[in-house]
């Protein structure tokens, strides 16, 4: 029986620190404040971060992109035909530039999108299924953690192909520097269920933000356009809808820099007034003294000889990179 071009997999409700919005408590709850920066991409969010893609500041996409559609032809090289198996693919744009290389290599290809936005997941699905009439699509909507759980086996065996060929090698991508989003910690967890997620042989694919001048990056987080702004500022919507909160955007401000000694964008939330929010089905009741922020979001940026040493601690060998020639941005392919 041939196989359906499109399977499309809930990986079951999230996590209960996302169902009962325990990370929003204990962000809240700490000083300095936090919130995690999943919350900013609901639907409005996401679009949101569409439009910051294309903005002029924001060189990380279009440099990224640059470098893919050098690179593309390579990578497919390196690993033949395969299995792609995208975190976080969004609008699957840059991927389409992968797509068109294995084409030309006329190499098997299955493509395996994983995103938390099913709507989104469906629409781009549904699109690339026309524009490449040869390609089998079995998409996962989940988180990362969620994903990689699943990607990885059971705990006895051998990761588990997403579709039926076993011998078909894995090329797990990551892109967009999304990888600078997790602090040092939560990195650390996040290879080793990478390499979990990997056979010996299997690849890796990472999109990574590079050091630069500071006259680059803090433009790049506070656009002249403001859209930056209301998708920081769209984090508190997002929270008053899914936990009835009466946070008031008109009531805080957006701030973005770079602390150089962390090596990492920043953004915060600084509360113009004193004030106290309420998140009533958290039944969280907090108080802001007027200029307190709330962080939420980090942005680190690498340096890549350092990066390489620590995917090498997770058995994830860098084979070769690509970069823009200002380098601002790279692309590593690994192999485990
Ligand atoms: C998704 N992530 C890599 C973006 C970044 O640059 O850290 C999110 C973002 N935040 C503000 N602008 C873009």
């Amino acid at each position: 029986q041939p196989q359906p071009r499109f399977q499309y997999i809930p990986l079951g409700t999230p996590d209960q620190t996302v169902d009962h919005g325990e990370d929003v408590i204990q962000g809240l709850s700490q000083v300095p404040k936090t919130l995690p920066c999943r919350y900013f991409y609901d639907d409005q969010g996401s679009l949101l971060f569409e439009q910051i893609c294309t903005l002029p500041e924001y060189y990380p996409t279009r440099t990224e992109r640059r470098i893919l559609t050098t690179a593309a032809a390579e990578i497919a090289e390196f690993t033949g035909g395969c299995e792609l198996v995208e975190l976080g693919s969004g609008s699957s744009s840059k991927t389409r530039l992968l797509l068109d290389a294995y084409s030309q290599l006329a190499a098997p290809l299955h493509y395996c999108p994983i995103d938390v936005s099913g709507g989104m997941l469906k629409t781009s699905a549904l699109e690339l299924l026309d524009q490449y009439p040869q390609l089998h699509i079995c998409g996962r909507v989940g988180t990362y953690e969620q994903a990689l759980v699943n990607l990885s086996g059971d705990s006895l065996g051998e990761p588990t192909r997403v579709i039926s060929d076993p011998d078909l090698p894995r090329l797990l991508i990551f892109l967009g520097s999304t990888i600078g989003n997790l602090d040092a910690v939560t990195l650390q967890k996040f290879l080793l269920q990478v390499q979990q997620a990997l056979r010996p042989g299997d690849y890796f694919l990472l999109g990574v933000d590079l050091q630069k001048s500071i006259e680059i990056l803090e433009p790049a987080y506070n656009d002249a356009q403001g859209i930056t702004a209301a998708f920081n500022l769209n984090c508190l919507r997002h929270l008053n809808w899914r936990f009835n909160g009466n946070f008031d955007l008109s009531q805080f401000a957006h701030w973005a820099f770079y602390n150089t000694a962390a090596n990492q964008i920043e953004m915060h939330l600084r509360s113009l007034v004193s004030q106290t929010v309420t998140l009533q089905t958290l039944n969280f009741r907090g108080a802001l003294a007027a200029a307190e922020t709330i962080q939420t979001e980090i942005s680190r940026k690498f340096d890549l000889p350092t990066l390489k040493t620590e995917l090498q601690a997770y058995q994830l060998q860098p084979l070769h990179s690509w970069t823009d020639p200002q380098h601002w941005f790279a692309l590593l392919l690994c192999q485990r």
